[in-house]
């Protein structure tokens, strides 16, 4: 039986993860920590949730042994446009974190899932059916963490025999909590002000694709990556995943076919627009759907209907 502690549970990811494994694996078998305690109260209250700022190894250590923990998911990190804010923290939350995460499952042997990024990629590496094997060279600070994050984690798996494993995810679309400050968050805003206002003005240029996800099929990948059978893994950390390749006026004519008189205008953001140009257009992921039979269920279009039902409801309801 899993006993998992994720990191970092109160962002975009953890707050619908958290859930979705209470639901997979018993609510008392997932303990949900964070620095903060800004969150949904049913993260903090559906299943055991601990304070744990990633920089202090031992009450790492410390919650594990008192929960029993077998399995980290480890979501804790400064994303791409806040990283390039503040990249001292970045580095110290990216880096030392993981590290922290990895010495402890390295003596408590346990498994450990950490999500990577296409900001592992930079503008010398194939834009189009981007591989999985090639040219890593970012040039924002959460892309080098993320590319030494996902090299850490396969050291650690050669070196210590720690079963880590890893997806290298694109921009997530969802409903129930705010991205943390990436440059793929229009691809979220965009969808509130499509409700809220009928109109939305984006910091990423026309014409700048860049893959997403929908969040359902996030949770799928990691579950599915999470329980794998491991003889079948040639790779580790971190797999191409993909599922929808847009640029936003693909999502505008999107939720055009619901709302008519939706309109889309553009401020760009240079800092943003410049890192969403030197990521993918779009990955190819065929190793995941080799190894471990990846495929995901939302286009843009079932993501558009989905998001723009679910928001309508929740945000006519408040
Ligand atoms: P987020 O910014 O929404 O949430 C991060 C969480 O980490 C926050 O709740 C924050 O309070 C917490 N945190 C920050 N510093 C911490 C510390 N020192 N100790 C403990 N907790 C700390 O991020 P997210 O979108 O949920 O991302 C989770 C993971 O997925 C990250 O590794 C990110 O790189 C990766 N990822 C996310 C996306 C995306 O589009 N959301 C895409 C690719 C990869
Ligand atoms: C970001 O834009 O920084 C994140 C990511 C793609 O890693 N959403």
């Amino acid at each position: 039986m899993k006993k998992i502690m994720l990191t970092g549970c109160l962002g975009q990811i953890g707050t619908e993860l958290t859930l979705h494994l209470r639901d997979r694996y018993g609510s008392n078998n997932v303990l949900a920590t964070d620095c903060s305690i800004k969150g949904p109260s049913e993260v903090m209250e559906s299943g055991p949730f601990e304070v744990l700022d990633v920089l202090n190894a031992d009450r790492m250590a410390e919650l594990c042994d008192k929960y029993k923990i077998n399995t980290i998911i480890h979501l804790a990190a400064i994303l791409s446009a806040v990283g390039e804010k503040n990249p001292q923290r970045a580095f110290d939350v990216n880096m030392i974190g993981l590290f922290n995460v990895l010495e402890v499952a390295r003596e408590k042997h346990l498994q450990v899932f950490t999500p990577s990024s296409i900001a592992v990629f930079g503008k010398s590496t194939p834009q189009d059916m981007t591989p999985q094997d090639t040219i890593q060279r970012p040039n924002t600070i959460y892309g080098v963490t993320k590319v030494a994050g996902e090299l850490l984690s396969d050291y650690y798996y050669t070196k210590f025999g720690v079963d880590t494993r890893g997806i290298r995810l694109p921009g997530i679309i969802s409903h129930m909590a705010m991205p943390g400050g990436g440059t793929t968050d229009y691809a979220v805003h965009i969808f509130y002000e499509a409700v809220k206002n009928r109109r939305y003005t984006s910091f990423i240029a026309k014409g700048t694709k860049m893959d997403m996800i929908y969040m359902p099929d996030c949770l799928k990948a990691i579950t599915m990556l999470l329980e794998a059978d491991p003889a079948r893994l040639q790779h580790r950390n971190s797999f191409n995943i993909a599922s929808m390749s847009v640029a936003p006026e693909d999502v505008a004519k999107e939720i055009k076919k619901h709302i008519p008189d939706f309109e889309l205008t553009y401020d760009v953001d240079p800092v943003r627009q410049a890192i969403a140009e030197s990521w993918p257009n779009r990955m190819d992921d065929r190793c995941a759907r080799e190894e471990w039979d990846w495929e995901p269920d939302y286009d843009l279009a079932a993501t558009t209907k989905d998001m723009l039902e679910r928001l309508s409801a929740k945000l006519n309801a408040g």
